[in-house]
């Protein structure tokens, strides 16, 4: 019965056809011929040891059938129960209670709920679960196994760090997705639950290969009509489609709903009218979905309803859930992100970063034992850097989980690359010395360091209809990253990452190093060129959270302040002299925080005010490290979309045109950061840059002062983001021409070309040099890529296009035409030319001094 590789039908190695990102890390392609000669057997049928279609182990042996078969050309039969006895020779797939009812006690008591063991044996296969669920994640840990070529024996336990491994969808019944850069919702439309749920069971696919249990598709700003008798079905088809991958759904509540969609004149949590609206309409939502995970709530955060309009606790809210779902097995997540929006900024101490521990410390033994406090991982709001919560030090009464983001809301929302998972880690493994003991946050959320039954993860994710699921095909490895860490947040972020390479784009060597360079890079590079000591990411905070806004932090009540004047920046968060918020972290940690000696310099801004001129630990002062890191992180970026050109004809073609896309987009993203936020400070602090580049652009043509007809200089909000604080635009429905004489030495030259991107129309562009065409293009990015879209010039909309390889002459002439198209006006900031020969000949440390285009 074992087939040998040798005799396995021949198919040929290479790409799935047509790829399009839909089935993610699972795309079970064939694997390359050397890899399989390691499969020197394999079983030759699967035993899965449950017959119900709608059961996960049901779904492990179509997995199984799927898996193998694509990977190794073979299609095993499945057999379920009584059917057949397991033999030596199969994949047998089961809970231990199935296998052992038939086969006798296995002992791998170790196993916890969700866990799983697997033993491959000289190509046999035993997979059994602690729960059905348990053995379809072991399931897919064999499939992922085969598919990165490893064929090694095995015998291993593997139980879940933490309970709760959920993921949060943002969607609105409307079906849009708040901080969704990836299309519409895949759950809702029109106020209703989709009708076509396959994307739906798709994604529920993804979420169980990485062992989520859990989803809560409604945004947290929550509709009450959900819970109306037409969407109460609606999510039972949502469960009934997610369950057989042991993805169990909850639901974001409106804390207002009692009234809002029940006509109460309260909702006031401890009115007994109140109570029995909410335990009814639990009693009817269990009804429909009997394994209902539970209730996710946002109260009295950023205008939402909740208990303190009626001078009630954040506890009181929480337990009044906790109670009504507690007769079926619900949780209740309860999310600490609770702050006032509308802080008085002139008041110094009045600290956002204080916020969550100021709410939620007195309230440490109230929440009743199935609450679960949501921690998002820094104190303000998923920065690109933040120290950890100090929330996770303060409540240890209290079940807690951490709150990540795999939607990069503050970190390019999908049109940069920026690998997360390395920033996550560094909060996970953040020791925070509680009495003076090892605390890892990974440890408090896990339940284990204040004994805690209940605790985990919950992540943001907001997939969306496109069939990338988040917008960008290498964003995927955030996901996959995320899961994969919640189920073991000890494992490593590069080789978590790799694993995914291998498994998303195949085995070829220079795919693996190039996506693992590139990812590496990514999050130190966008630090780097969005926000750096610690400053958070200084994006217009008032509009899209996309591109550089970095004065729209302060002078408004939203706390996300930098506190930046002329001389000084930086936020005093020490005890003796500022919020006092070092001192909400235990003594250790908070000592070292409170001293800027030893407070590392990633963070000096976050917890200190200081002159531009202070020296840090790097010998450098702030200022010239702000500049010298926007002009390092922006040359970084420079290299991603190179070297993905390397790989053409080894990744496939789709996915290798869209990344392409995207990481030439955050080239030239990436400069108008950079520039944005020098000219900021430049202008700012009066100081100027050591290496003369801030602010001097000699290899550029500033387009206004280009001839100009129809295109009119004008100022763009914020000003920093137009080079010399000036671009041009043509009215709306306007035709606008720029010319100039070109006065550069002769040679070859990369030319980009600086302009506006913005919602409402496609404008029309033409390039030429001597009347000859150089490029057509079009202001079409919204088209093209899902973050969210101004309709400003504006450090959103900011954009370069690039025509590399073009041979000048001195006196050229060169001309650019712009037509407006509908409400999109077209606009021109600068044209900046690179030297090829220059270029190619420096390395990259002296590319990045050199690139002052
Ligand atoms: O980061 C902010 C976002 C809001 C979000 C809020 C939250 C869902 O800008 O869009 O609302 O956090 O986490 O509740």
């Amino acid at each position: 019965m074992w087939i040998r590789h040798g005799i396995l039908l021949a198919f040929s190695a290479g790409f799935v056809a047509g790829e399009n990102g839909l089935n993610g890390w699972l795309r079970y392609a064939s694997l390359p011929e050397a890899q399989r000669q390691q499969a020197t057997s394999i079983p030759s049928v699967i035993v899965a040891l449950n017959s119900t279609a709608t059961s996960p182990v049901y779904v492990a042996a179509q997995e199984l059938q799927a898996g193998i078969e694509g990977v190794l050309g073979v299609k095993l039969q499945v057999l379920h129960e009584p059917e057949i006895t397991a033999s030596s020779l199969s994949v047998l797939v089961g809970t231990v209670a199935a296998y052992t009812s038939k086969h006798g006690a296995r002992n791998i008591s170790s196993l916890i709920a969700d866990g799983y063991w697997l033993s491959v044996k000289a190509g046999s296969v035993i997979i059994l679960g602690q729960n059905e669920r348990g053995a379809l994640y072991g399931a897919f840990e064999y499939l992922s196994r085969i598919s990165q070529g490893n064929f090694a024996d095995v015998d291993v336990v593997s139980n879940p760090d933490a309970p709760i491994r959920w993921v949060n969808q943002w969607d609105n019944l409307e079906g849009t997705i708040e901080r969704g850069y990836a299309g519409p919702s895949i759950f809702f439309s029109d106020g209703l639950v989709v009708k076509n749920l396959t994307r739906v069971s798709q994604y529920a696919r993804l979420l169980a290969s990485l062992g989520i249990n859990a989803i809560i598709p409604n945004n947290v700003n929550a509709n009450p009509n959900l819970l109306t008798a037409e969407n109460i079905e609606g999510l039972g088809r949502i469960a009934d489609t997610m369950r057989p991958y042991g993805v169990q759904v909850g639901i974001s509540l409106n804390f207002a709903s009692p009234e809002r969609l029940g006509g109460l004149k309260t909702f006031d949590p401890l009115d007994i009218m109140v109570v029995k609206w909410w335990t009814e309409k639990t009693e009817a939502l269990y009804k429909r979905v009997p394994d209902l995970a539970g209730y996710l709530v946002k109260a009295n955060s950023e205008g939402q309803p909740g208990p303190l309009t009626y001078n009630r606790t954040l506890a009181d809210a929480a337990n009044l859930f906790a109670r009504a779902v507690q007769p079926f097995g619900g949780i209740v997540m309860f999310r600490a992100f609770v702050y006032n929006h509308l802080a008085d900024w002139t008041v110094w101490e009045a600290d956002r970063a204080n916020a969550a521990v100021e709410f939620f410390k007195h309230l440490d033994g109230k929440f009743l034992d199935n609450v679960v406090v949501q921690i998002k991982y820094g104190p303000i709001d998923f920065q690109v850097r933040e120290p950890a919560s100090p929330l996770f030090a303060n409540i240890p009464l209290t079940n807690t989980a951490i709150e990540l983001q795999i939607t990069q809301e503050y970190l390019g929302q999908q049109s940069h690359l920026v690998y997360i998972a390395p920033l996550w880690k560094e909060i996970l493994d953040f020791d925070l010395k509680v009495d003076g003991k090892p605390s890892a946050v990974r440890d408090i959320v896990a339940g284990r360091r204040f004994n805690k039954k209940l605790g985990g993860y919950a992540g943001v994710v907001n997939v969306g209809t496109n069939t990338s699921w988040l917008g960008s095909h290498l964003a995927m490895s955030n996901l996959y990253a995320y899961g994969r860490l919640a189920w073991n947040p000890k494992q490593d972020a590069q080789a978590l990452l790799q694993d995914w390479i291998r498994l998303s784009f195949g085995h070829d060597r220079s795919v693996l190093d190039t996506i693992t360079k590139i990812s590496m890079e990514s999050w130190p590079a966008y630090e780097n060129y969005s926000g750096n000591l610690g400053i958070q990411t200084l994006t217009d905070i008032l509009y899209t959270h996309f591109g550089p806004g970095p004065a729209s932090q302060d002078n408004n009540g939203w706390g996300q302040w930098t506190r930046a004047t002329n001389t000084h920046i930086g936020m005093d968060r020490t005890m003796s002299n500022g919020t006092g918020n070092a001192g909400q972290y235990p003594p250790e940690v908070a000592k070292a925080y409170d001293n800027i000696e030893t407070t590392p310099d990633n963070l000096v801004l976050w917890f200190h005010h200081v002159p531009y001129t202070h020296r840090l630990h790097s010998g450098k002062t702030v200022i010239q490290h702000f500049y010298d890191a926007h002009y390092k992180g922006a040359a970084t970026a420079q290299t991603f979309a190179p070297a993905w050109e390397s790989l053409r004809g080894k990744v496939d073609a789709q996915r290798f045109d869209e990344v392409l896309f995207r990481l030439r987009y955050q080239a030239g993203h990436s400069i108008v950061w950079r520039d944005s936020i020098c000219s900021f400070y430049h202008n700012l602090s009066g100081i100027p840059d050591e290496a003369k580049r801030v602010g001097n652009h000699p290899w550029r043509i500033q387009a206004e002062a280009m001839a100009l007809t129809g295109f009119k200089p004008t100022g763009v909000t914020p000003p920093e983001a137009a080079s010399n604080f000036t671009a041009v635009a043509t009215v709306k429905n306007g035709t606008g021409e720029a010319v100039a004489t070109l006065n550069f030495p002769d040679g070859t030259y990369d030319i980009a070309i600086a302009y506006y991107d913005i919602v409402g129309g496609r404008a029309h562009y033409g390039a030429f040099i001597n009347e000859d065409p150089l490029l057509e293009w079009y202001g079409d990015l919204e088209d093209r890529l899902g973050h969210a879209f101004s309709e400003k010039l504006d450090g959103h909309s900011a954009t370069r296009v690039t025509i590399t390889n073009v041979g000048i002459k001195k006196g050229d002439v060169l001309k650019i035409i712009g037509l407006a198209n509908g409400n999109e006006t077209a606009s021109l900031d600068y044209v900046a030319f690179s030297r090829r020969e220059l270029l190619i000949r420096k390395s990259l440390r002296t590319y990045s001094l050199f690139i002052t285009t």
